[in-house]
């Protein structure tokens, strides 16, 4: 994996799967930060494994999806930097794909928002009638539209593990029973309004995740990456197949044929990162972010 970017007056402090994480530099360790930058690279990650090579312009794609949706969902508040209210300022070189953001207590809680039953959900509903303890009516399949999106909480694991689904009642232990339901409520908010804005635009986001944390203040925020394509799983309302996906089931179709699942996945050929890097721009100029 390619190293992250210097850049000046910043400092690298932590790395995701295909993400960077900044801080002014002179923040002394452990201290707590006056501004984040949080930069997106080209880097596209499946079954756990950053991916090579990268694809053209997604870590662009990517945080115009999330500086889009910010906008869309303004009577949320975020963790956005208004312009110009950073004292440090964001490098040229990654100004399109990085976002000025405040500090933030994160939650320990992946808020996911399921709309319909695919994945995961689609398994366990199988086996149970159920996904993470909501019971759900018979004779749904795989793909079908939930009767109500449902919330369906994780534990946000250390970096390199699982999340752990859990139950609504153990988020309310981890965060209090005020946060437990402002995460809840402002999750299905969220995910509710997106997913109208979305559907007139023929685009479904058939589930997400958000991440919260409160400022310095106290006020609770949305935080992290918002509604991207990595985050979510987008389909195409106008495909005769609506579950044709707009994000990475390319590459994990591709890698699903080409790939045992054994040690390292293969380079990605030309044509699957053509492919992918097409279908990005196509959901930025479907949904006009
Ligand atoms: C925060 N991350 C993500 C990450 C590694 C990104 C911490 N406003 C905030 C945010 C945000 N967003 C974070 N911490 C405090 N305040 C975001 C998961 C991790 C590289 C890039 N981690």
């Amino acid at each position: 994996m390619t190293a992250a970017p210097q850049l000046d007056g910043w400092q690298h402090v932590a790395s995701g799967k295909v993400r960077e994480l900044y801080v002014p530099v002179g923040t002394a360790a452990g201290a707590t930060a006056t501004e984040l930058l949080l930069v997106a690279s080209d880097r596209v990650s499946a079954y756990d494994f950053a991916l090579e090579p990268p694809i053209p312009g997604k870590g662009e794609l990517l945080t115009r999806l999330s500086r889009f949706w910010f906008t869309q969902l303004g009577d949320v508040p975020n963790h956005i930097l208004a312009p110009g209210t950073g004292s440090t300022p964001v490098p040229e070189s990654v100004a399109t794909r990085s976002m000025h953001v405040m500090p933030l207590q994160m939650f320990p809680v992946e808020c996911v928002v399921r709309g319909y039953l695919v994945g995961s959900g689609w398994a366990e509903y199988q086996q149970t009638g159920s996904v993470c303890g909501v019971e759900l009516p018979a004779g749904l399949t795989d793909g079908d539209r939930l009767p109500e999106p449902i919330y369906t909480p994780a534990y946000k694991a250390p970096q390199g593990e699982h999340d752990e689904n859990i139950s609504y009642e153990r988020t309310v232990e981890l965060v209090g029973s005020e946060a437990a339901a402002t995460l809840r409520d402002l999750s299905l908010h969220v995910y509710s309004s997106a997913a109208a804005i979305a559907l007139e635009r023929g685009v479904v986001i058939a589930d997400t995740k958000f991440e919260f944390g409160r400022d310095r203040s106290g006020q609770i925020r949305l935080g992290d990456e918002v509604l991207t394509s990595d985050s979510s799983r987008y389909w195409d309302a106008r495909s005769d197949n609506r579950t044709d996906s707009f994000d990475k089931q390319i590459v994990r179709d591709w890698l699903s044929a080409h790939w045992d699942r054994q040690g390292t996945p293969p380079v990605l050929p030309d044509e699957i990162v053509e492919r992918t890097a097409a279908r990005y721009q196509e959901l930025i100029e479907r949904l006009g972010a």
